[in-house]
């Protein structure tokens, strides 16, 4: 193991001189020395594992980077380790670049890619459950976010950053660097794999540096970072503020989506258990009420409990009765985003409350037992505004089609962590942008797989091996109009996936358990009632005009004050403030409209883009609010 010390800078000119030349690739023991410390590079270490149960021989990189990013690659040997069989020693020339989950906090395995031949990487994301933990912060363990407070409670924005974007590109960055010194060879292909987390990261990726992929594989992608961690404290909320400390018992749940089911499964055409479109499901919970009948089961619902399901079936609303964020669909568990005990539920689970704890409100004391549906698109419109710049949801996927990149991704339709509402909304978006869907086709592909858990799981058809189709589409060709998902259930169940929005219709003739008795319908766009079921509040004024203009000023104020290039801004924002204080309000438009120039200008440049994405946002809804628009845009 190499470290930088206290005298790297002298260190850092001595192994630049030592360092093997191109000519003679250096072997996997010789492969740290070969690489200079400096200020990305703070200690390496690389070790060659040898082949071990059904994992092939590989070479193990172990490096810190910038801060405290933890980055690992697997290289198949080389030639002169002894590697056969691949374009270079074991290697195919190809990068697989492996996503992390939750909150990541350690580096992940690498064998699934070096097993295959690839170069494989990973990254703890910027912070380790270790580190955190000694600092004495609450909320370190995976899915804790502990570590972006300073001992303070005070967001250290890098540390957000770092797991948003910073560690990921680092981790590709020294996948190809490493991949290219250790065989002498550029990679041929470079390729993004992972879902949750990682298919978050993947959206990242597409979005921030999509020049640099052949193919990004973003499995039910975590995105929306600004707004899903929100939406799904909905649950919590509801159950806390209908039935206090006792909760609502999971088992009524439970008997409310199995009737759901039920009720919804015919409408496709096909009763086989699984609700094609769960957005068409409107099965109400009042169908459960209790009568007082004789027998009747214990699960029957009162009318406070079969409002509080069907208010989070609904999803999150703001208080002039505009959908904020979508439910947990008909059909899927509760117990992923709600949490209790004695069989009962009445607050949110850790993964989002710590999020909004720590990020949003920066105190690790803050209850769930503050939020209401009365203040519900507050908390919403807070987290938004502070967020907006790592929320992995610019629909600008412009790098990534100029490359030539393709981007497939897929979301179940049942999702019990990752709400799925976050990706039909990412899609529909996406299609406003590029034309409708057939202008993203030779980029994009997307799809939404019925009856399907959080990546993978469920009674339903699953995906096939999306690594492989990702591969077909890029190296030969081949877009995937539909998938072929398979269930097991003693014979197999088939069944075709078409690419969103297209849909799967029976031919009429033929077993419906095999994908071959169905045809794609295409669809040019969102069939309208899905798209109606997509109308949303107007994003940064989600709340109307339920939070002040100065407040929501306050609230950029603050993220300014954590990022690089923010004093301007923040000079100019605050005059706006002080003009709309004071009454002033022309002034007020003239200076915003200065505020929003500046902005667009930086993000021409390509500086903090999506941090412009929230300034120009709640700039833009302050302008509205102001009535600064007077003439017509
Ligand atoms: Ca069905």
């Amino acid at each position: 193991m190499r470290t930088r010390n206290a005298s790297g800078v002298a260190l850092l000119a001595c192994l630049a001189f030592a360092a093997t030349p191109a000519s003679a690739a250096p072997r996997c023991e010789e492969l740290a020395a070969s690489v200079p410390l400096g200020e990305d590079l703070q200690s390496i270490n690389a070790v060659l594992v040898p082949a071990a149960g059904a994992n092939a021989a590989y070479c193990r990189v172990d490096l810190k980077s910038l801060r405290e990013i933890n980055i690992r690659v697997g290289l198949p040997l080389s030639a002169a380790d002894g590697g056969t069989g691949g374009a270079h020693g074991a290697w195919n020339g190809k990068l697989r670049n492996l996503g992390g989950g939750g909150t990541v906090g350690t580096v992940g395995q690498v064998t699934a890619a070096t097993n295959t031949g690839h170069v494989g990487s990973s990254t703890d994301g910027g912070h380790n459950n270790a580190v955190c933990a000694a600092n004495g912060h609450p909320n370190c363990a995976p899915g804790g976010y502990g570590f972006v407070l300073d001992a303070n409670n005070n967001l250290i924005w890098s540390q957000l950053e770092d797991f948003a974007y910073v560690s990921v590109i680092e981790q590709v960055r020294w996948a190809g660097r490493l991949a290219e010194l250790y065989y002498g060879s550029k990679h041929s292909r470079n390729y993004w794999d992972g879902c949750s987390t990682g298919g978050r990261q993947g959206m990242e990726m597409a979005q921030r540096y999509g020049e640099l992929f052949d193919g990004i594989l973003a499995g039910v992608p975590a995105m929306n970072f600004s707004r899903f961690v929100t939406g799904s404290l909905w649950i919590g909320t509801i159950l806390n503020e209908s039935f206090g400390p006792a909760g609502l018992a999971n088992a009524k749940i439970t008997a409310a989506n199995t009737a759901a089911v039920a009720a919804c499964d015919a409408q496709d055409g096909i009763a086989d258990g699984i609700v094609e479109e769960p957005r068409r499901c409107t099965f109400s919970a009042h169908a459960l009420r209790c009568t007082g009948a004789p027998g009747e089961p214990s699960t029957c619902l009162s009318l406070q409990e079969a409002d509080a399901i069907d208010r989070v079936w609904d999803g999150a609303r703001n208080r002039a009765g505009e959908r904020l964020w979508g439910g947990p669909t008909r059909g899927t568990a509760w117990t992923t985003l709600a949490a209790g005990s004695g069989g009962a539920l009445n607050q949110p689970a850790s993964i989002p409350f710590a999020h909004i704890r720590a990020v949003v409100e920066e105190d690790p004391t803050w209850s769930h037992a503050n939020l209401t549906t009365s203040n519900f698109d507050v908390q919403f419109q807070k987290a938004d505004i502070k967020e907006a710049r790592v929320g992995a949801d610019n629909v600008n996927l412009d790098k990534l089609r100029s490359r030539g990149g393709k981007l497939l991704t897929w979301h179940g339709a049942n999702d019990t962590l990752i709400l799925p509402y976050g990706s039909w909304e990412y899609w529909g978006r996406l299609f406003d942008r590029y034309g409708g869907p057939a202008g993203t086709q030779d980029f994009f592909r997307a799809f939404s797989f019925p009856g399907v858990g959080h990546c993978g799981g469920g009674a339903a058809p699953q995906p096939p091996n999306l690594f492989e189709v990702l591969v077909n589409w890029v190296e030969n060709g081949v877009a995937p109009d539909y998938l072929v998902g398979t269930q097991s259930l003693g014979a197999s169940r088939t069944r075709k996936i078409c690419k969103y929005p297209d849909q799967a219709v029976y031919d009429g003739s033929g077993s419906t358990d095999d994908h071959n008795s169905f045809s794609c319908v295409v669809n040019s766009q969102v069939p309208a009632d899905l798209a109606a079921y997509m109308q949303s509040a107007a994003r940064f004024r989600q709340a109307g005009s339920a939070v002040p203009i100065g407040t929501r000023i306050d609230w950029q104020l603050e993220v300014l004050a954590g990022v690089p290039y923010g004093g301007d801004y923040a000079e100019q924002l605050s005059g706006v403030r002080d003009k709309v204080l004071s009454g002033n309000t022309k002034a007020a438009c003239g200076q915003l409209q200065g505020y929003l120039n500046h902005v667009s200008a930086e993000a021409g440049k390509e500086v903090e883009t999506l941090l412009a994405d929230s300034m120009l946002g709640v700039g833009g809804s302050i302008q509205d609010d102001l009535g600064c628009r007077q003439k017509p845009r």
